[in-house]
């Protein structure tokens, strides 16, 4: 039997963080369509059931449209299973809305809820939605049958040992040696899986597309397909993600000229053949003089036609050749001399005071 397991969708996420508005909507809608993309994987791959760890939706308060939507692809697959596990985004979910909730689609409560499927019966589906006041209870009241395969579904943040965290911890320690075999979890957004003991393992399927620049890279889901005889089973991530967000950092470290920082910029980008449908966000990076020619919104605008969308963030540091200065008997050394004996601004403003003073005295624009 085939299974998918997904989380963090975040559907009706408004997007606005990077984007403009039209931009916004168009990757808002593209939240849905990848959603939809994976249904119809499923339906196309013969998978029987897909599990949503969680965070199926951005806020408590769903749009009609998202609510619709995901609605209609419920129906539109009765062959396929829906596990849906509340997250911490979606709390007052869409089904306690919804007049009747479909055959095909199986919720979980505060206490262990599971269901039997596959042939024979014999793979079982556990979940709850993890409280502050059900946290330690429930991990006692955890009984799963040796001979089933064990599939269980939990939304937190994983935690190897004791924590006083105030947020909602998955206590790997408690869910050892119970039987598990695939421990499907969401809320860390980016794919992860590993040892949860002899028997099992515990996997973040991470989100199904990256909505900003901390969940850069591949998105998608995990397919299972489990041997129901053999209690077996393979695993594969699969990619969906329209798009890919990348974080480039590009070290300009003494070039002096916007356009030597563009022909760098270009020389890193080349090499990384990103696809022009990505969101990129260049970093600036090393030492650069103070009277390096910097203009990043000259800069920035020359990459803007190549991909969706592009940012640049200038995080270089300056390099002051003070000792050009220094002994310097103009102006621009008396200058440089009177901040430098100044003890109580910091070596970074210093260089940044030098850098627009002597730019000034230059007779450039600040
Ligand atoms: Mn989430």
């Amino acid at each position: 039997m085939k299974i998918i397991h997904c989380a963090d969708l975040h559907l009706d996420s408004q997007m606005t963080a990077n984007l403009d508005r039209k931009k916004a909507k168009e990757r808002k809608i593209e939240l849905f369509n990848t959603f939809g993309n994976m249904v119809k994987y499923a339906a196309e791959h013969d998978v029987e059931a897909i599990i949503i760890a969680g965070d199926l939706f951005d806020k408590k308060t769903v749009t009609k449209m998202a609510s619709n939507t995901v609605y209609q692809a419920f129906i539109d697959n009765p062959d396929i299973d829906f596990y849906i596990l509340k997250g911490n985004h979606d709390e007052d979910m869409f089904l306690d809305n919804l007049e009747e909730i479909p055959d095909n689609v199986k919720t979980f409560g505060e206490s262990w809820t599971s269901y039997r499927t596959g042939k024979n019966d014999s793979i079982v589906i556990t979940g709850a939605v993890l409280t502050k006041e059900n946290k330690v209870s429930l991990f006692n009241e955890l009984v799963l049958g040796n001979d089933d395969f064990n599939i269980m579904t939990l939304h937190g943040q994983e935690s190897a040992g004791q924590t006083k965290d105030k947020t909602v911890v998955i206590p790997l320690r408690s869910l050892r040696n119970k039987g598990i075999d695939y421990l499907a979890l969401g809320h860390i957004h980016t794919y992860k899986e590993a040892e949860l003991d002899k028997r099992g393992v515990y996997c973040y399927s991470g989100c199904l597309e990256g909505r900003g620049f901390d969940e850069c890279g591949e998105h998608g889901f995990v397919l299972l397909d489990i041997d129901e005889d053999n209690k077996t089973c393979t695993r594969k991530f699969v990619p969906i993600a329209k798009r890919r967000l990348y974080t480039v950092d590009v070290d300009v470290s003494g070039l002096d000229s916007s356009a030597e920082i563009i022909s760098r910029i270009k020389s890193v980008l080349d090499k990384e053949k990103y696809s022009d449908e990505s969101l990129i966000k260049i970093v600036l990076t090393g030492e650069v003089d103070a009277f390096c020619e910097k203009d990043t919104d000259y800069i920035l605008k020359q990459f803007e036609e190549d991909y969706y969308f592009v940012k640049l963030y200038d995080e270089t540091k300056l390099k002051v050749a003070y000792e050009d200065f220094a002994l310097d008997e103009s102006l621009k050394g008396e200058f440089v001399r009177i901040v430098l004996s100044k003890e109580d601004i910091s070596e970074e403003e210093k260089a940044e005071i030098i850098r627009y003073g002597i730019g000034i005295l230059s007779g450039e624009e600040v």
